[in-house]
């Protein structure tokens, strides 16, 4: 079904009729700040999950500890969005199987980042939660998808190039894992991704398979699978390395000074934004051009303090301050995030992601159903 715009007095009516219509309802819709949206609307979603909402969906690797940047760029706007949006939020342990791992790293890592993100936040009761492993249909999926992906698109990836180039072994999963992630976000009719900003090019990646999947698939101008969209945050999209502000902070780089984990204490929070590395000009100014250090530390600092980066530069004549000043603003993020993180027992929390899974299974196979019947195999 297709509305032109927003229309709550048609929509209403629909959602509490008792033969509610099911599906997706496509709505140009000023209310989610969606281009041009897709809002899932079916009214048969499983008890356990938020009707009349857009569902958002996002995921992270257990490939370490997480830091700032998947902080201020992904699990805090997941934390924000669990009042507008049914959230679906993922530990993709599969996708950490692309380079090469030792038998059990990954089950503690995943256990270890989900009480990481309970504690930033993520509300279970709000919230799916689960491992990505647990929920088969994703890699079921994922072959579909591939079947529909050009080997020149996934060979355009600036990640996959990236990383293959620092990587002794090239897996081809580190070449097709675009299509694992495509699958991952289509699997819940996913209608809006926050992801930080190197997360753009696999979301377009998403949207370009979703849409030549429903046009081979499709019947009658009806899609298969719901058209993501994007959602990137307005600041801190992109939080760099303080070590090497020309690079992201990211748990795989090999940098610990650089790299402020949401697990570090405040000595070495302070050490680390004490050592960050800034210019010899000695002016403070947002310009990441030519300035991207001093400009990472006024981008955190504007992120944490809800401030403008350039209203801020004001504040300052000298580097030191600002670090401080940085550091110290962290210390009181982090502080209640680790306290909730110490409460935390590795039995609950595997009890709950056991749940999580459950619950986004509910979503999944019968999306998959959906799938097979329109590609429909004996
Ligand atoms: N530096 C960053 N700034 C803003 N957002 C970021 N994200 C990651 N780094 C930054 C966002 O965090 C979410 C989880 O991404 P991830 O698990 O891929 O995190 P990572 O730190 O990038 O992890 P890895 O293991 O080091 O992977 P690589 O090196 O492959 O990227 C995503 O939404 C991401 O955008």
């Amino acid at each position: 079904m297709i509305l032109a715009r927003w229309e709550p007095e048609r929509l209403t009516p629909l959602l509490h009729s008792t033969n509610p219509p099911s599906g997706n309802l496509y709505v140009k819709s000023e209310h989610y700040h969606l281009s041009y949206g897709v809002m899932n609307t079916d009214t048969r979603r499983p008890d356990s999950h938020q009707v009349g909402v857009p569902r958002a969906f996002s995921g992270i690797q257990p490939t370490g500890t997480p830091h700032l940047g998947n902080y201020l760029g992904a699990i805090r706007n997941w934390v924000e969005l669990q009042t507008s949006t049914d959230g679906v939020y993922c530990i993709v342990d599969l996708h950490a199987l692309s380079v090469p791992r030792e038998p059990g790293e990954i089950r503690r890592a995943t256990l270890e980042t989900a009480k990481d993100l309970i504690a930033c936040g993520i509300d279970l009761d709000r919230s799916t939660l689960f491992v990505q492993s647990q929920v088969r249909e994703h890699t079921e999926l994922a072959w579909h998808l591939q079947c529909v992906a050009a080997f020149g698109e996934l060979r355009r990836m600036t990640q996959f190039k990236d990383k293959s180039e620092s990587n002794e072994f090239v897996s081809t999963a580190l070449f097709t894992y675009p299509a694992l992630q495509a699958a991952d976000i289509v699997l819940y009719d996913t209608d809006i991704v926050p992801v930080g900003d190197d997360q753009r090019q696999h979301i377009e990646f998403t949207r370009d398979v979703t849409g030549r999947f429903n046009a081979r698939f499709g019947t009658d101008g009806t899609d298969v699978l719901v058209m993501p969209e994007l959602r990137i945050p307005p600041v801190a999209a992109r939080v760099m390395d303080l070590q090497h502000p020309e690079n992201k902070m990211s748990k795989s780089a090999d940098s610990p000074q650089g790299t402020v984990l949401l697990t570090d204490s405040e000595a070495e929070v302070a050490k680390k934004l004490k050592r960050a590395v800034t210019d010899n000009d000695g002016e403070v100014r947002f310009d990441p051009e030519t300035k991207p250090g001093v400009s990472n530390l006024l981008t955190i600092l504007g992120a944490v303090t809800g401030r403008q980066t350039v209203d801020l530069a004001d504040d300052y004549t000298q580097y030191g301050p600002l670090k401080a000043d940085t550091a110290e603003a962290l210390i009181e993020l982090l502080r209640p995030i680790q306290k909730r993180r110490d409460e935390l027992d590795d039995g609950a929390v595997t009890a709950m992601l056991t749940a999580g899974a459950d619950k986004a299974r509910a979503v999944a196979e019968p999306v998959m159903e959906r799938v097979r019947a329109a590609v429909d195999l004996l």
